[in-house]
């Protein structure tokens, strides 16, 4: 296993199993080095859960990287999630810039929207301004809801491929050099996730659990990270996290208690193995 340093930018949530309590363990279990930067701590993510506290940690973001850069830390990675305000984007493009070794892979999963709608924290401003992000990384990992926000395409429940082909053309316009697009569904017994660079595209369809379960994106983004940064092409690495999440939503999907989150945990030896392949 190749060891890197990666950074990964998103919040806590300390209840709910997504944003950075998923990245930190799945990283760190696929044998990487995980730095955090938290952009907020929430008492628990903002999706079915009401009266949550947030704390937003803008302010304190110039002043650690700053400290980052005085000490030459630098990272091979950086993977960025659910961000706290417009000007974190801001903040995060200057840490590209800053703080990347020399081929640092940068990631992003414009964390923001699902089923058509925004999540309730976000508005059009944070939208156009995600665009600017999408323009500078390596790899993007939007679901379909994303891909029609920041390509202000209508989203639609069903389509055809021909659809996708035109978010997957305005999403390289806006300058993702490589697009992992999640939740692609033609038919209604599966599901799947497109990989589309340098002009090539590639689908790895599976089978669609009937329930949805919350955090499934960030399960897989950070599965993707790991696999990525295990060396797997993106075409395996978007394969191998797939399967895990499809895994992940089976082990969780009997217990009616457990609505806010996938149990990722038991199910993480199978993606070790998977990556190790
Ligand atoms: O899983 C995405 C996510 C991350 N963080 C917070 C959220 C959500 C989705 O709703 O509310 C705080």
């Amino acid at each position: 296993m190749a060891y890197h340093k990666i950074l990964t930018i998103q919040d806590i949530s300390c209840v709910g199993q997504c944003s950075l309590t998923v990245a930190l363990p799945i990283l760190s279990a696929l044998g990487q080095e995980t730095c955090i930067l938290p952009s907020a701590v929430l008492s628990t993510h903002t999706a079915g859960f009401s009266g949550f506290t947030v704390r937003d940690l803008t302010e304190d973001i110039p002043a650690i990287a700053a400290h980052w850069k005085k000490e030459g830390i630098a990272f091979d990675a950086i993977y960025t999630g659910y961000l706290g305000s417009t000007e974190q984007i801001d903040y995060v493009k200057s840490i590209f810039q800053n703080l990347s070794k020399p081929g640092c892979v940068h990631i992003v999963d414009p964390a923001m929207a699902d089923n058509g709608k925004l999540y309730p924290a976000f508005d059009l401003e944070y939208v156009k301004e995600m665009k600017t992000l999408v323009a500078c990384a390596d790899v993007i990992l939007p679901n379909i809801t994303e891909a029609c926000f920041l390509t202000d395409t209508e989203y639609k429940e069903s389509y055809t491929e021909s659809y996708v082909d035109e978010l997957l053309g305005k999403l390289a316009e806006l300058g993702a050099k490589a697009t992992v697009l999640t939740g692609v569904s033609y038919r209604p017994e599966t599901t799947g996730v497109v990989v589309f660079e340098n002009g090539k595209k590639q689908y790895y369809e599976h089978r669609k659990i009937a329930k949805g379960c919350h955090g499934t994106g960030d399960v897989y983004a950070s599965a993707f990270v790991g696999a990525l940064l295990n060396g797997k092409s993106l075409y395996e690495a978007a394969a191998v996290a797939a399967d895990y999440t499809v895994s992940c939503i089976e082990y969780t999907q009997d217990d009616p208690d457990h609505w806010y989150g996938v149990k990722f945990e038991p199910v993480l030896k199978d993606l070790i193995d998977a990556v190790n392949r």
